[in-house]
């Protein structure tokens, strides 16, 4: 059954990054415990980190999976892999594909690999504002609205950048 409610973040700022996570979501959708329920719009957003590093496309997706937090992490991170990431130990680089678990329905979770929500969702506006645009009503764990975070957060840098995609776009896609 799938039952369980997942945001993922998607970033990319090398190898043709609106290919990377077109490619992504394509996978997301085709695989046999995820589907995927709606996408945001494809930003633009500056570098967080170092600044020597191109301009990153980010993006929020919505999908419903039968796999626990856990698999869901190694399920994407195959994703990523046969995607051509390379994890060279650099945190603050550039990448092919980034594919961060946000939120899992309302767990709070910290483990070595995993922390739920997602540990650096409040400083950043490349994933707020997309999944704001997904889902405005939600409540963050600290119990304020998204919309709070929204609105605190710097939007210097962040643009849309695409129309959505219309054949990875789901009938659900306008929540
Ligand atoms: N900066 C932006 N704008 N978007 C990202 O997805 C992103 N990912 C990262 C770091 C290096 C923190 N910077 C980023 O991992």
């Amino acid at each position: 059954m799938l039952s369980d409610i997942a945001y993922i973040g998607l970033g990319s700022n090398l190898g043709a990054p609106v290919k990377q996570l077109e490619q992504a979501l394509g996978a997301i959708g085709q695989h046999s415990q995820m589907t995927l329920v709606s996408h945001s719009h494809f930003y633009s957003s500056l570098p967080m980190g170092p600044q020597d590093q191109p301009d990153y496309v980010n993006a929020v997706c919505k999908i419903k999976t039968s796999m626990q937090p856990q698999e869901l992490l190694a399920t994407l991170q195959i994703i990523e892999n046969q995607q051509g990431r390379e994890r060279l130990g650099d945190r603050w680089g550039p990448r092919t594909l980034d594919l961060d678990i946000l939120l899992y329905n309302d767990l709070v979770l910290k483990t070595k690999h995993l922390t739920l929500p997602h540990y650096g969702m409040q400083e950043r506006e490349f994933v707020l504002v997309p999944l704001f645009e997904l889902s405005p009503d939600l409540t963050m764990q600290d119990g304020r609205p998204l919309a709070n975070w929204v609105a605190k957060c710097n939007l210097e840098g962040l643009y849309r950048i695409n129309p959505k995609v219309s054949s990875l776009t789901t009938s659900a896609s306008v929540t």
